[in-house]
């Protein structure tokens, strides 16, 4: 067939670094495919060829795309990656039809190869997969290897990918999409997108266009194609607004406020309305079961009978007000007893949905809230040993390394469930840290901040504001973010390997911001080994862009 046809032209590859002092550079190669192998020759003008390398077709044991947010650094855009023997080799092709015919050429001519089951969807770069932050070149791969087709494995509850000479399913009136860039997974159920690629919505009602905002509500939002191929709008109540790509490849709604990617762009403006007509506040979904769950959900799942609930004793107050101890369906939980005027209950409500679905062992689980009475009050986990920050300074002296970085894995796990959930935290500290009767550190009050109605507590002029755990960009724009969140964990794990010191002990909140714009930072805690502290450094960029992930956190704090 034309696909296994001899294949050849001109694409930048990158050196394979086969040793350790290879340099790492990019040069235009004439490539060649035929039936036995790929060669790579540099052209001369007016000489003959020379060749410079040659691949055995049967040493092959993976061609795919690479899926990268990373800017390239050659004027070809189009990366793919032919793996063989034990070595990755880079090739960048000029657009992405260019790109599909080496892949599914390559492809076609090595399916019956011994393949490898995964492979790494993302760069080899300065010593980390940037797929999956394994640091071991040799790794196994972290994404299944589809060896017919390009564009990986469909694991996806929303996207199935078809090749564009595959119409079928999209004239059978599915809807199909075009990925604006490649995006890469970041976790099992993600699919990795390839620019231009057309990916059949198998859940349209995410993306469907012919939407009555059912939820007539200020700030219902969806994201949904536009009239113009790949081009989305979000809709926002009764405004339409276009995503836009910047030169630099970029997404915005509003033109100061760019993203590498459209979930990233949703999940700020969910927070500011920055240029827009409203914050996006309520994601619409034409799911029938989701919209039905949220009718059912509101006249009560989780929403608690206050009959089946039994009050005892306090335990403490917290920020809404009383803490009591109780008893529900057999469980026992912390009850806290929001007082009047302290929260905004109706933002509560609707975000309570969201919250009592986020459910990992490392966070201190919301059981459900009990709005029919008044005060209202929410039912959490109970955490035996109280707060985090109490415990340490009574234990003080006595908590051995391992206990102490115990801790921070601990919180690095629920936070990096957060993140993978695009949930920002917003007040992490070891206040917010609860002890479990097994000594395990869970994270609580997530996403809380957003409901407190005490100017003091929420403006960052205010007296009772978290100065000395937010970022610069919390700081002057309120711009949360999981790196925002990032660098209050860095704070996190300052207090604890400073057995509950109070950071910044003897400085005022405007001398605390001078120092960290004149690059000051926190000492090394004493007990903490050097390469804890570099992770701390770390979290504390100044730029959140160059702060780790907490995947990359936690896969840091594992490997000590
Ligand atoms: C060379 O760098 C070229 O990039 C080679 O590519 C590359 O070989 C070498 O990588 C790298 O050292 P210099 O031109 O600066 O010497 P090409 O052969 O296309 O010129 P690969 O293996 O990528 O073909 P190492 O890893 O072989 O050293
Ligand atoms: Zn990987």
């Amino acid at each position: 067939s034309n696909l296994t046809a001899h294949l050849s032209g001109t694409l930048i590859k990158k050196s394979q670094q086969k040793r350790r002092t290879s340099p790492c550079n990019y040069k235009e190669r004439f490539f060649v495919l035929n039936t036995q192998d790929l060669t790579y020759s540099e052209q001369r003008p007016g000489k003959k060829p020379v060749q410079k390398g040659c691949i055995e077709l049967s040493r092959i044991k993976c061609v795919e795309i690479v899926c990268s947010e990373l800017p390239i650094p050659c004027s070809n855009k189009y990366p793919f990656q032919v793996v063989h023997d034990n070595y990755y080799l880079y090739i960048f092709a000029p657009d992405n039809d260019c790109r599909l015919r080496w892949v599914r050429a390559l492809k076609e001519e090595t399916k019956c190869n011994d393949l490898v089951p995964k492979y790494h969807p993302n760069f080899w770069i300065e010593g980390k997969w940037k797929c999956c932050y394994q640091t071991e070149k040799m790794a196994t791969g972290c994404q299944e290897y589809n060896p017919i087709g390009y564009g990986a494995g469909t694991t996806s509850p929303y996207y199935s990918s078809s090749s564009s000479s595959d119409r079928r399913l999209s004239d059978a009136g599915q809807r199909v999409v075009i990925a604006l860039q490649d995006y890469s997974p970041h976790g099992d159920t993600d699919l990795p997108l390839h620019k231009d690629q057309e990916y059949i919505l198998t859940d349209s009602s995410h993306h469907d266009c012919a939407v009555l905002f059912v939820q007539n509500k200020e700030g219902a939002f969806m994201v949904r194609d536009s009239r113009h191929p790949g081009v989305y709008t979000v809709s926002v109540f009764t405004k339409h607004y276009q995503i836009r790509e910047s030169e630099t490849s970029m997404f915005y709604l509003a033109e100061k406020y760019l993203f590498n990617t459209i979930p990233e762009l949703i999940q700020y403006h969910q927070h500011n309305a920055a240029g827009l007509i409203t914050r996006l506040r309520h994601p619409v979904s034409l799911d029938k079961e989701s919209s039905q769950n949220h009718a059912e959900l509101s006249d009560g799942q989780w929403e608690v009978d206050p009959l089946e609930l039994t009050l005892g004793e306090e335990v403490g107050s917290g920020q809404f007000g009383l803490v009591l101890q109780g008893q529900w369906r057999g469980h026992r939980v912390a009850v806290k007893m929001v007082r009047e005027g302290a929260m905004s209950e109706e933002d509560f409500k609707e975000e309570a949905r969201v919250m009592t679905m986020l459910s990992h062992c490392k966070l201190v689980q919301l059981y459900g809230v009990c709005t029919q009475q008044s005060p209202m009050c929410l039912l959490f986990e109970f955490m035996e040993k109280g707060c985090l920050l109490d415990y340490i300074k009574a234990q003080k002296g006595h908590l051995s390394q391992d206990t102490l970085l115990g801790m921070c894995l601990d919180v690095s796990e629920a936070m990096a469930y957060l993140e993978s959930n695009n949930f920002i935290h917003r007040d992490l500290a070891a206040r917010n840290c609860l002890v479990s009767k097994n000594n395990e550190v869970k994270v609580s009050d997530f996403g809380m901040t957003r409901f407190v109605l005490d100017d003091q507590y929420t403006s960052s002029q205010g007296s009772k504001f978290p100065f000395k755990w937010s970022s610069p960009e919390v700081i002057k724009y309120s711009k949360f973010s999981s790196k925002s969140d990032v660098w209050s964990f860095g704070v996190f794990m300052w207090e604890v390997y400073t057995e509950g010191r109070l950071p910044y002990e003897n400085q005022t909140n405007s001398e605390v911001v001078d120092s960290l714009n004149a690059g000051l930072r926190l000492l090394k805690p004493r007990l903490a080994p050097e390469a804890v502290y570099i992770l701390m450094e770390w979290c504390w960029k100044e730029k959140p862009e160059q702060r780790p992930s907490f995947t990359l956190l936690l896969h840091e704090l594992n490997a000590f």
